[in-house]
């Protein structure tokens, strides 16, 4: 037991109150009126719980604790679970090194070539240089932990990346900057039609000689129609490639090819100005269509501000009307800061869905359950593998309730109960041991399970 009861920073606006720890016990959770949060950091006393008596929605500090026990708490809200999809090579598993690097997760940029990627950690991986099955890492960017799923896009291995829509929230289409849409783009953005997940495209290794932003938009609008629009236009092409315009806050970001990652607010190029304004203009115009009472504002006032903008971007996006396009370099680490606000910003959370709809159990009614761990346990299990050594070892996400460690479940798919031993999340190669999971904890986790 932890002795003593630490001091929790409050949110903005809310009374400090003091924490109760309760148990030091693996994956414990925190309550908070009701509200409930993930716990991270896995530190030598990985999963501490805490009670608290204020709703917590953003990072709570502990100050109290020496620096490895600090702990962060999420709510649903400030959570975002999404997949990188695309056609092979274009890019994905650079990116989402990239995004490690950028937050800190990492002490160096994971690259594919060197075998030093987080999400391809197979040995299979590493000697071919590409993914061969999905890999899950979390990271945190401001106030929000960032759920990612890498699929692999070889299309021997592409029904990987149909295998996790259903426990994502967005899919990040990555497109490469020299090719555009390929096969397999075409293939991944079909399964998203099917599944209705919401995408961000990511124009990637626009530091490649030949790459062409112009190009690709339109291979992007040939495929894909005209609700693909760019929300940043990137800052000199190839070797030359050194930032992004945000079409939408109207701001410039510089980067140092192959730097930390992080951008430099800038003026925005005066060589560039003039296409930057039309495309911001043709954007404000297709968000407006969307939305009447935006549609008379913009009428009144000939433009919209941010403030206006944003929301109603998320909202299109998420109702599958909008399908915006960023840009980046993953290897020379340019635009993933961008990528991770712009996940934040524009994809859904899950607390935004009201309700999921589960099967039916025999002639029973298909069972609705809403994102709470009040609710009873119910998950989605999206990928099973056998292991010569663990045995039989599933990969699911739980969308509502708190499941423990060693419960037994009904496997509605099959009939009859399903234990879930040794449950655990996955961070790149590594599988962290929890007693329990909540709702939405993450959708990568794993148990081994015996019928
Ligand atoms: N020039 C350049 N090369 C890149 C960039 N991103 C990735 N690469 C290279 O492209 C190759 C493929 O990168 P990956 O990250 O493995 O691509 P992927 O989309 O994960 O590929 P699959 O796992 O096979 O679907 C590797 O050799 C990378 O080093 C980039 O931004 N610029
Ligand atoms: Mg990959």
């Amino acid at each position: 037991m932890f002795p003593g009861t630490p001091q929790v920073k409050a949110p903005e606006g809310q009374k400090p109150c003091r924490a109760r720890i309760p148990d030091l016990g693996r994956g414990a959770r925190l309550k908070a009126k009701g509200e409930r949060g993930s716990i991270l950091g896995f530190g030598r006393d990985a999963g501490l719980a805490y009670t608290c008596p204020y709703p917590l929605d953003g990072p709570a500090s502990f100050p109290d604790l020496p620096e490895e026990r600090n702990v962060k708490v999420y709510s649903g809200a400030n959570i975002r679970n999404v997949a990188m999809v695309g056609h092979g090579h274009a890019g994905k598993t650079t990116l989402v090194s990239a995004m490690l690097y950028t937050a800190g997760a990492t002490q160096r940029l994971g690259r594919v070539d060197d075998g030093t990627a987080a999400t391809d950690h197979d040995e299979e991986e590493i000697a071919r240089k590409m993914s061969i099955s999905t890999g899950a890492v979390a990271v945190e960017w401001g106030n929000t932990k960032i759920n990612i799923l890498d699929t692999p896009g070889f299309s021997m291995f592409v029904h990987e990346a149909k295998m996790v829509l259903p426990v994502v929230d967005a899919a990040i289409v990555i497109v490469d900057g020299v090719a555009g849409v390929e096969v397999v783009t075409q293939r991944v953005w079909n399964y998203c039609e099917e599944y209705k997940t919401p995408r961000l495209i990511v124009v990637n290794r626009m530091d490649r000689d030949r790459a062409n932003a112009e190009r690709v938009l339109e291979s992007l609008t040939n495929a894909f129609g005209r609700d693909v629009i760019p929300i940043e236009l990137p800052i000199g092409s190839e070797k030359n490639l050194s930032g992004v315009v945000d079409l939408v806050r109207m701001k410039a970001y510089t980067y140092e090819l192959g730097g930390n990652g992080k951008g430099k607010e800038t003026e925005i190029p005066a060589g560039l100005k003039g296409q930057v304004q039309e495309a911001h203009e043709r954007l404000v115009e297709l968000v407006a269509e969307g939305d009447d009472k935006l549609m008379e504002k913009f009428f009144e006032a000939g433009t919209l501000g941010e403030e206006d903008l944003i929301p109603a971007l998320h909202n299109a996006i998420r109702e599958d009307r909008i399908f915006p396009v960023i840009f980046s370099s993953g290897l020379g680490n340019v635009g993933a800061d961008r990528v991770m606000d712009f996940i934040i910003d524009y994809t859904p959370a899950p607390s935004e869905h009201e309700w999921v709809q589960g099967e039916p159990a025999g002639n029973g009614d298909a069972p609705k359950r809403h994102e709470s761990d009040e609710e009873p346990v119910s998950l989605y299990v999206f990928k099973t593998v056998s292991d010569a050594f663990a045995g039989r070892i599933s990969y699911f996400k739980v969308f509502s309730g708190v499941l423990k460690n060693d419960a037994t479940l009904q496997n509605y798919s099959r009939g009859g109960p399903e234990k879930f031993a040794h449950i655990s999340i996955m961070q790149g190669k590594t599988a962290v041991p929890v007693s329990e999971l909540q709702t939405n904890c993450t959708p990568a986790i794993l148990a081994r399970l015996q019928n």
